[in-house]
């Protein structure tokens, strides 16, 4: 029996992942492709490596010939995911070549072999609202948006690599007629989100802070007594594992964080990779802007993660770390997602209050 054949580079990432379970649930013979690294990167896809319909191919889309021998292989590949990249926009500025390599040149690769290779698959480019940076529209109740007609002024590196390959899959769409499309995703997040996204470096501290208390109120100590910021950790330093607590004097460390007055259109990483799909099955390829429509700060995010827990007023466990600001800020992000609606039905199922459960859920696994 023919299956439908993809392959998702990124296919480790949040998104890739569930991509990859989307795609595994619709019959698809799926490849996924992941770099070469000294520890396992596999985490995320670990229930799919033994799936007789799954295949992990090591690849690097830096490197062209990896990308081609990789598109060489498969036959007849229906859909290929370009999902890899060096997604961090803060780490951007401070590796702004290796982003720019990953992140935009990496697309060109993907697309360049497609073509050499007289392949007739349809593409997806994982564009992003970092694109429109600074900019916004308004609309006639006076509340600024964004969506697939606001121009582009990008902030940081990450986001100008985006915005080339994004323009990339435009170009490559209109001069070499591939049915090529990108999705504007606006941020998304869930249970697999990477620890230094602020999103999940929240929920985790949180499911950290809350085991530990525990273990703090076994021996009886009251842990507000307890609390102080004696140790300091950098954002890649977040796994703090509950033996952090098992020392004698040893304290939790507040959770640090940069701007919270940001505003971020915050969905569910789950419901972003079923519109990438839909992208795919139209007739026609074009861009769509993918989010929920509603816009929150971080400030809001916290209400939400420490609410769950019952604490309403979590000034005395967070700290503002400038070390967490970025040398430019992206203020305001809010979609408008009536375009992809329109064409395909898709709708986000989960609001800012969903996606919070989901994660606190998640990591406190069971714990209250
Ligand atoms: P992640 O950072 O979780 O995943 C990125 C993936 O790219 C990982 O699988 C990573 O591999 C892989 N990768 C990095 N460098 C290379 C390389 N040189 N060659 C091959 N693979 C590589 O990102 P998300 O899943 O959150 O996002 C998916 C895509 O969507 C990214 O392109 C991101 O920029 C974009 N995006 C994300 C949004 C979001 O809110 N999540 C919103 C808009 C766009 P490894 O696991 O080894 O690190
Ligand atoms: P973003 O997500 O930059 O929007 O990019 P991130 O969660 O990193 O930042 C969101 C906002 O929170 C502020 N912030 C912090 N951010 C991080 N990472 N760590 C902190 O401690 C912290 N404190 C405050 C940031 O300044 C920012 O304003 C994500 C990525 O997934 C991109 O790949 C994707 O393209 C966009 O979303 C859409």
């Amino acid at each position: 029996m023919d299956r439908t054949k993809a392959i998702i580079f990124g296919a480790t990432g949040q998104d890739g992942s569930h991509l990859a379970d989307l795609l595994i649930s619709k019959g698809y013979e799926v490849t996924a492709v992941s770099r070469r690294c000294s520890v396992d990167n596999t985490q995320r896809i670990k229930h799919l490596l033994d799936h007789e319909r799954f295949h992990l191919v090591q690849g690097d889309i830096t490197d062209a010939s990896s990308v081609i021998n990789i598109l060489q292989d498969i036959e007849n590949v229906d859909e290929v995911y370009n999902l890899a990249a060096q997604s961090h926009v803060g780490v951007s500025f401070k590796q702004p070549g290796l982003t720019w390599d990953i992140t935009g040149k990496g697309c060109l690769n993907i697309l360049q072999s497609i073509v050499d290779l007289g392949l007739h698959c349809r593409f997806y480019q994982a564009s992003s609202s970092e694109m429109f940076g600074d900019s916004y529209d308004v609309n006639e109740h006076g509340e600024k948006y964004q969506n697939e007609q606001t121009k582009f002024l990008p902030q940081s590196p990450y986001a100008i690599a985006k915005c080339a390959a994004h323009y990339m899959t435009r170009l490559f769409r209109e001069a070499n007629g591939l049915h090529a499309s990108a999705g504007i995703l606006f941020n998304h997040e869930g249970e697999r989100r990477g620890e230094n996204f602020v999103t999940r470096k929240i929920t985790k501290w949180i499911g950290n802070f809350v085991r530990w208390k525990k273990h703090v109120a076994d021996e009886e100590t009251e842990w507000e007594s307890t609390y102080e910021p004696a140790m300091t950790f950098s954002e890649d330093d977040i796994h703090i594992h509950p033996k952090v607590a098992e020392g004698e004097n040893i304290k939790f460390p507040k959770l640090r964080l940069g701007n919270l007055d940001a505003f971020r259109d915050w969905g569910y990483a789950g419901d972003y990779v079923e519109a990438m799909w839909l992208m795919l099955q139209q007739e026609q390829p074009d861009d769509y802007v993918v989010c929920t429509g509603k816009t929150y700060t971080i400030r809001d995010f916290l209400d939400e993660a420490f609410g769950y827990i019952g604490i309403e007023d979590w000034s005395d466990f967070v700290v503002v770390d400038p070390k967490f600001y970025r040398p430019a800020e992206v203020d305001y992000l809010r979609g408008d997602h009536s375009k992809i609606k329109e064409k395909t039905g898709w709708e986000p199922k989960h609001d800012l209050d969903g996606l919070v459960r989901t994660m606190m859920e998640h990591d406190l696994n069971g714990i209250i």
